[in-house]
């Protein structure tokens, strides 16, 4: 059996470093070594139409760090990372990339290179302490200042209300297995309305309900470390509820323009063609994908699930989880593979990817087909009124002795084989208004700690320096490009 160590380096995606994955692809941390790539395009090579928003995304928890500073009350995350330390490289996020205190610095970064759209998420601990009741308001002083930066660089902000980082308070309560953190999270985004309505335009409810729900509550690798069928679909249940309720509670406290949400959507692929396998990846595929966006867009939940969300929907539930989104983010990293493990729950886990796709850092295989195969489906299926991708990128592993590899031409690879199949589903008629990348900054990667790189910027993990890579300057060129185009497409 593996030792919990070895298999908590499962992160949403990373679980090919799981030993029974030992005989996949070697995950070399420089993937050049298992393909060349190509040299960088021309950044102006990319045609999008005008209103096409390029972009960079992050999140509270993974980069702020400062995590007691002016009242900020604990979240399950500080709690998941200390005592005992649950990541696999034991670091936690105490400091991150202190973006809390070199936000500003951080915001010149975005600007000075052209990108126009940033995506960043608020952290709830830091607006209420104790999930609700007294507000902090040093906390929201921080996200005034964030925003008022953001606005003087030309930066367009989308603002994320939750990115995981539930207020410990709520969860000692129940957290998403408690029907009552539902309306706590419709009571603090009518907070954020009421504060911050006036400089922001494009609002995302949640990130990523059906992970959070599976890989924090089913699975337990996440916080709050939560196990079994019950947890998985109880919280899966609350926080679609929740999101429901907080579009509804933005749109009441005169929050403008564009109300949204974020969804982690790949495709899901059997590890083979054995009936079991299949079963496997077509109730994941309820769980993953249907079983946040069949909620948002038509009240029901799919059938290979219902009866495990059943116990905790309520009536005039589906009234509430179906409410009208003016844009849908989609995250998109590649396909999962799924099979049959009666081990797990629902008799289902991560299997192995039969296809000898190229990977990358963290045992991701690069199919940028995927996405394309994905955003077709969506728009046939539900028809959201704008899709953008909200996150996609590429890691690479923890330095070598040779310091961060900062020519990254594979991450530029990596961008550019997406928006190629970006562009593809745009032609076939999705309506895509966006793609940001997946991070800013390198950052904490979640129960895998400070192991992967994401960053189009790395950061010294001592002087906490800010180092551009090759790919800041080339996406920055991107966006730069795609302002000045004179054509339109
Ligand atoms: C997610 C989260 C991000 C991750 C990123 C890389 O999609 O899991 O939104 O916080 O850091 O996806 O795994």
């Amino acid at each position: 059996m593996p030792s919990l160590r070895s298999l908590l380096t499962l992160s949403r995606r990373g679980v090919f470093s799981l030993p029974a994955f030992a005989a996949m692809p070697a995950l070399a941390d420089n993937p050049a070594a298992q393909h060349p790539d190509p040299p960088p395009p021309d950044p102006a090579s990319f045609h999008f139409p005008r209103d096409f928003a390029f972009g960079v995304s992050s999140s509270a928890y993974q980069i702020e760090g400062a995590v007691h500073a002016d009242g900020r009350g604990t979240s399950i995350w500080d709690e998941f990372c200390h005592d005992p330390c649950r990541t696999s490289d034991g670091k936690n996020a105490d400091i991150a990339d202190d973006h809390y205190h070199r936000f500003a610095e951080d915001v010149d970064l975005i600007g000075d290179t052209d990108l126009r759209h940033y995506r960043f998420s608020i952290g709830w601990p830091r607006l209420f302490p104790e999930g609700g009741g007294k507000p902090n308001p040093k906390g929201f002083a921080f996200y005034d200042r964030l925003l008022d930066k953001l606005l003087a660089k030309g930066v367009t902000p989308w603002m994320t209300l939750y990115h995981w980082d539930l207020p410990q308070a709520l969860q000692e309560k129940g957290g998403w297995t408690n029907r009552d953190t539902a309306y706590r999270l419709a009571d603090y985004a009518a907070a954020a309305a009421r504060a911050y309505g006036d400089r922001v335009s494009n609002w995302l409810v949640m990130n990523e309900t059906a992970v959070h729900a599976y890989i924090g509550h089913g699975l337990g690798y996440h916080a709050p470390g939560l196990t079994g069928v019950d947890n998985w679909f109880s919280a899966l249940h609350h926080l679609n509820l929740g999101q429901g309720l907080a579009i509804q509670a933005l749109r009441a406290s005169g929050a403008k323009g564009r109300v949204g949400t974020v969804a982690a959507c790949e495709p899901v692929i059997p590890s083979s063609p054995a009936a079991q396998d299949v079963l496997a990846a077509q109730t994941l595929d309820a769980a993953w994908n249907g079983g946040v966006l069949q909620p948002l867009f038509e009240g029901t939940y799919p059938d290979l699930i219902a009866q495990y969300t059943a116990p905790h929907v309520r009536t005039g539930d589906k009234a509430l989880m179906a409410q009208p989104v003016d844009m849908l983010g989609i995250n998109y990293y590649s396909r999962l593979y799924i099979e049959h493990n009666p081990a797990r729950p629902l008799n289902l886990f991560f299997g192995p990817n039969k296809h000898p796709s190229p990977y990358y850092a963290g045992g991701w295989p690069i199919e940028p087909d995927g996405m394309y195969e994905i955003l077709t489906s969506i728009q046939n299926r539900y028809k959201p009124r704008e899709m953008f991708i909200s996150e996609n990128g590429y890691a690479t592993g923890t330095p070598d002795a040779s310091g961060v590899p900062l020519d990254d031409v594979s991450r530029i690879s990596y961008i550019t084989q997406h928006l190629h199949f970006l562009r593809k589903a745009m032609d076939a008629g999705v309506n895509m208004k966006g793609y940001f990348v997946w991070s800013l900054l390198d950052g904490f990667e979640w129960n895998d700690g400070m192991k992967w790189h994401f960053g189009l910027v790395t950061v010294d993990p001592v002087t906490l320096k800010r180092m551009p890579k090759r790919s800041y300057h080339w996406y920055g060129a991107v966006a730069r490009a795609h302002e000045n185009a004179s054509i339109q497409v």
